[in-house]
Order: structure tokens, then sequence, then C-alpha cells
């Protein structure tokens, strides 16, 4: 079921790596390099979904909470500006629709016609979420779609001619760098008719004695979610980290406008790959780079949306103008 394409930018289709094959690639490619990196999302195994999980529940991360009290109060607001004409509700990386069920309530209360369209790389996670919304709300259309979000956008601007709402929450767009968010908005862009939406979460700056504890908890529940990705190279490509021997660290870099998490080494050692036939040297204290997540300013929000062929039409904070939801109409 899961996606086998990547949809480029310039509307070319390319036959992709198999998962395996990409991830290891992917990991051969940055442990290899003079500043080692792993990509952020490869946290994402079925233990890294549940440390997630874990972490939208702490008291320091605000993002979730913030977010969820932008939707509640909002809701009937964002639902007013989608109007009265039939849509589909597309929503990347859906996860397990916990915010998203505000909005849904909100639609139906005002009689909308729409299509709920969970989009998600993880099959276990999409069926639990259109199981209970079946369950919830037996008369809503759900069609939710295993695929990466460029595959599933593609078939969004398939489906005929109903308007399309895209819902892209969470700051799972800070993961992205600039040049990966300007691609990302074009390509949202290019997938889009006239007229229709994007509802998409940006984390805002913000001072770093806040940021650094959402980002470093009390409870140690991040930096398990980090090192789980060490855990993951020893199962599925024959690693032998030992965990005990790295360490989870965050900083606040001011001039990127990122938290960055790193993994470093507590001693000179040597870990071997099995799967890829390679080895891996580590000085004292050298980084592993595991996570960007970008911070914004609402000013930098307009510009992307700008710069992409939006107009920023709605800008819904939270009460401490710590998360922004900005809805944007395609031109
Ligand atoms: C899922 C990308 C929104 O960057 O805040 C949480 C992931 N990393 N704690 C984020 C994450 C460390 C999260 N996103």
């Amino acid at each position: 079921v899961a996606a086998v394409l990547h949809i480029l930018t310039d509307g070319h289709v390319a036959p992709v790596l198999a998962p395996e094959e990409e991830f290891a690639r992917d990991i051969r490619e940055g442990l290899t390099r003079t500043h080692k990196r792993i990509p952020s999302k490869y946290f994402y195994d079925e233990r890294g979904s549940r440390l997630f999980q874990q972490i939208m529940a702490l008291d320091e991360y605000y993002l979730t909470r913030c977010e969820y009290e932008i939707l509640k109060t909002h809701a009937a607001d964002i639902s007013a500006a989608i109007g009265s004409a039939p849509f589909n509700l597309m929503e990347l990386g859906a996860g397990d629709g916990y915010k998203t069920d505000l909005l849904i309530r909100a639609l139906q209360k005002d009689k909308r016609t729409f299509r709920y369209v969970p989009v998600d790389i993880s099959e276990s996670a999409l069926r639990e979420l259109t199981e209970k919304l079946e369950r919830e709300y037996p008369r809503l259309e759900v069609q939710g779609i295993v695929a990466d979000y460029f595959h599933a956008l593609r078939w969004h601007a398939e489906q005929g001619a109903w308007r399309n709402v895209v819902l892209f929450l969470g700051s799972s767009i800070g993961n992205m760098n600039q040049t990966e968010t300007r691609l990302f908005l074009k390509a949202l862009r290019a997938r889009l008719k006239p007229n229709d939406l994007a509802l998409i979460g940006f984390d805002l700056k913000k001072d770093p004695a806040i940021l650094l504890p959402a980002y470093s908890d009390s409870k140690g529940i991040t930096a398990q979610f980090n090192l789980n990705v060490l855990r993951r190279i020893n199962r599925e490509l024959e690693a032998d980290f030992d965990l005990n021997q790295f360490f989870h660290y965050e900083t606040w870099a001011p001039v990127r406008g990122a938290m960055e998490s790193y993994l470093l080494s507590r001693r000179a050692q040597t870990v071997t790959i099995g799967a890829l036939g390679i080895q891996v040297a580590f000085e004292p204290y050298e980084a592993i780079h595991t996570e960007y997540s970008f911070k914004y300013t609402p000013g930098e929000i307009r510009h992307y949306a700008a710069e992409a062929g939006f107009a920023a039409a709605h800008e819904y904070f939270d009460t401490r103008h710590y998360f922004e939801d900005s809805l944007w109409r395609a031109i």
C-alpha cells in the first residue's frame, strides 16, 4: 500500500527506492560524512511514534496544547473562512487526528459537505485513525492514504472539481530547512487550484528559556526519542551502537532560527554497521545531528506564503502567541 513513487516538484514522476534501501542509503551517506547526520524522519518507527505521543503529553512541550487551543477557539472561524462549497479536507501527516477532531466537529455543525482525507506514512496509525472516525462520525466520508506528501497531493489534484483544503498542522513543516520549505510550498501550490486553502501550523520564535525545555524535558523522554534512532539502526541495519555511550544534546541556534538536536559520543569509539559493511569511528564529544525544528515570526510566515503564490488570509494565534495556524488561499 505504501507509496512507491515520488512526485518531483516539476511534475515528473520518478521511481524511488524501497523504504529499507532508502534508509540504508541515508544512514550510509549520513554517517560517513565529516559532520555526521541522520534525517529526522527516521525517528518514527513504532517505538519512536509512541515516544512522540509521550512528548506531546509533556508539560514542557507546549506546541500541542497551543495548537489545540487555537483550533478550539477558532474552529468556527475556520469553518466560516472555508465557506459552504463542497471540499476535500486533506491532512498531511495526520497522526492520531486528535486536534483535527475539533475542526471536523465545527464543520459538521455548519453542515459542510466534505470528505476527510488523512495522509500518513504509517499504515497502522492511519488505520487506527480511520476506524476511530468511523465509530465517532458514521456519516463522515473518510479516505485514508498511505503515502508521502507529494504522492498524496498528486492524488488530490486528480480528484475532480471539489475544492481542496489541505491541513499541515503541528509544526511538521519545522523539520524542513528554508530550501526544503520553499520547494514544499511551491509543490503544494502547484497541486492546488486558485481559491483552494491550506492551514499550516508554525511554531513561533520565543524565549529560548521556553524552547530549550520543550526539546530537553526533565523526564528524558525527548532524549529517549532521539536515542531511539540508534536502536533502530542497530535492529534494521545490524549495527552495535551502545546507547549508553551517546547522549541527547539540544541547542537553540538564533541565527538559523532553529532548535537543533544532536547525539554526542561520550568517548572515542567505533561502531560496526553490519548490513552496510562499514565501521564508523567517533571521537570524544563528536556529534551526530539528528533534527532541526525551525521557528518563525508571523512576518516570515507571510513572506513564505507570498513567495509560494498564496495570500495569507487569516492568522490564528493562541493567547500566549507561542504558535500560529496560518490559513492561506491559493492565488
Ligand atoms: C513532529 C516535527 C513537530 O520538531 O517539535 C519533538 C518533533 N522533536 N521533540 C518538533 C520533535 C523533538 C516535532 N515535530
